[in-house]
This record gives structure tokens, C-alpha cells and sequence, in this order.
């Protein structure tokens, strides 16, 4: 996987759309306004190679970045209030269809702004996320906008606001201290490493001789 090497791949409205499945996918998804696009420059040390919006509700697409042998997915925001019923309801069949549009998402990377409670609709995504047992953590976004005590008091809330939170890994993240950056990278190269794995294993197979009893 290389990460700094990220550059864009495709946007998607429709899941017709979507690439070939033919590499991991790591997605990216939360509210609008959560920092998602924030998070991918971030991680990939590219100051513009997602949109940042000072406007919540802007991304209306699946969009796609690659970063070799992997694509980074940032997922269109969720829950703007200001966005029509009915954009809200394409953009919540377009995230819903691409978790189950059978792909090989290695992790979810749920967002949620460390300094208020998840919503209604974060909750729902990460009661769904552990109903068709996707690979998840969460990471929480603007952690540089909180002080210590009000950090402390926010993870002692969502203990009791998110749903099995003790079994969920976290990451508190800034992408303006670069909090929590080397930790995620850590999480993601580890699984792309795991299928680099798989692959070496596979080639061997291919290369390995057959049955001595062949030759
Ligand atoms: N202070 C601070 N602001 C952030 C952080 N991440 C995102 N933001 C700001 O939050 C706003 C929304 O970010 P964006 O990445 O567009 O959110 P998205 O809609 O989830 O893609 C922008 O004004 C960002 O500059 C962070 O870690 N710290
Ligand atoms: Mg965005």
C-alpha cells in the first residue's frame, strides 16, 4: 500500500458505477462534516486530494482513491439536515448498496466528532456494521478541539452511548495535531500487509511442485 503515492480513481453516484472489486477497500464513512475528506488527506499527506467542504452536505459520491494495491473510500456524508428527504434517501441507498454490494472491505473506518454524542444515524450504522459483521473501528474526528477533561468525559459517555463499545477499537484523531495518524496507518498497512500475505502464499501454491507422486 502506499499512502503518499495516493491519487484519484473514480467517483461514483450509482453503484453501477462502483470500480471492479478487484482490490481491498478500506471505507470511510460518517456524518457530514465529520472530517472524513479531512482524514484521507491526512493519511495520505495530500493537502487536496479529497475535497474538504467548509459546506456539510457537498459530497454526493462514492469517491475513490488509489493508493496501490488498495483503495481508500470516502463514503458521501450522512444525516444533513439541510439536504432534501429524497438526496437523503439516494445517498443512504448508496452507502447502504456498497456495504452489501459484496466487496472486499478489509475495515470500516467509522468517523464520529469526538466532542458530541454519535446520532441517531451513527448508531444505526454501527448497529449495522456489527449486523453483517463488517470489520470496523471508529475513529474520533477533532479530538484537538477538546480539552483533557472534556476528552475524559466524552469516552466515559460513549461507553454508554455506543453499542459494544468495549469490544470496538478506538482512535482518538486531529488532523490538525496529527493525533492518532501513525496509529490508524499502523491498522490499515497491517491488514494490506496480511493480504500481500495471502497472495505470496497463493504464489507459492502456483509454484510449488504437484503431488511428488506426479513427477
Ligand atoms: N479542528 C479540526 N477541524 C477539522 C478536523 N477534521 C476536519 N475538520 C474540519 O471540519 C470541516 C469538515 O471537514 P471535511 O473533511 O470536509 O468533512 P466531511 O464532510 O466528513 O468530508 C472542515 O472545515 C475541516 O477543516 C480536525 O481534526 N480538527
Ligand atoms: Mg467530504
Amino acid at each position: 500500500m502506499q499512502l503518499q503515492d495516493a491519487s484519484f480513481g473514480a467517483a461514483c453516484g450509482k453503484l453501477s458505477q462502483l470500480p471492479k472489486p478487484e482490490r481491498i477497500e478500506f471505507a470511510f464513512i460518517g456524518r457530514s462534516n465529520v472530517g472524513k475528506s479531512t482524514l484521507i488527506n491526512k493519511l495520505t499527506g495530500r493537502r487536496s486530494l479529497a475535497r474538504v467542504s467548509a459546506v456539510p452536505g457537498k459530497t454526493a459520491t462514492i469517491n475513490f482513491y488509489d493508493v496501490g494495491d488498495a483503495w481508500l473510500v470516502d463514503l458521501p456524508g450522512y444525516g444533513y439536515a439541510k439536504t432534501s428527504k429524497s438526496e437523503q434517501q439516494r445517498l443512504a441507498r448508496l452507502i447502504t448498496g456498497y456495504l452489501a454490494a459484496d466487496r472486499d472491505i478489509r475495515l470500516v473506518v467509522q468517523l464520529i466528532d469526538m466532542r458530541h454524542a454519535p446520532s441517531k444515524d451513527d448508531i444505526a450504522m454501527i448497529e449495522r456494521l456489527i449486523d453483517e459483521e463488517l470489520p470496523f473501528i471508529i475513529v474520533f474526528t477533532k479530538a484537538d478541539k477538546l480539552g483533557k477533561q472534556e476528552r475524559e468525559q466524552r469516552m466515559v459517555a460513549f461507553a454508554e452511548e455506543i453499542p459494544c463499545f468495549e469490544d470496538i477499537h478506538c482512535i482518538p484523531f486531529s488532523a490538525k495535531t496529527g493525533e492518532g495518524r501513525d496509529a490508524l496507518v499502523d491498522v490499515l498497512e497491517e491488514l494490506a500487509e496480511d493480504d500481500e500475505d495471502d497472495e505470496d502464499a497463493d504464489d507459492e501454491d502456483d509454484t510449488a511442485p504437484s503431488d511428488p507422486a506426479e513427477d
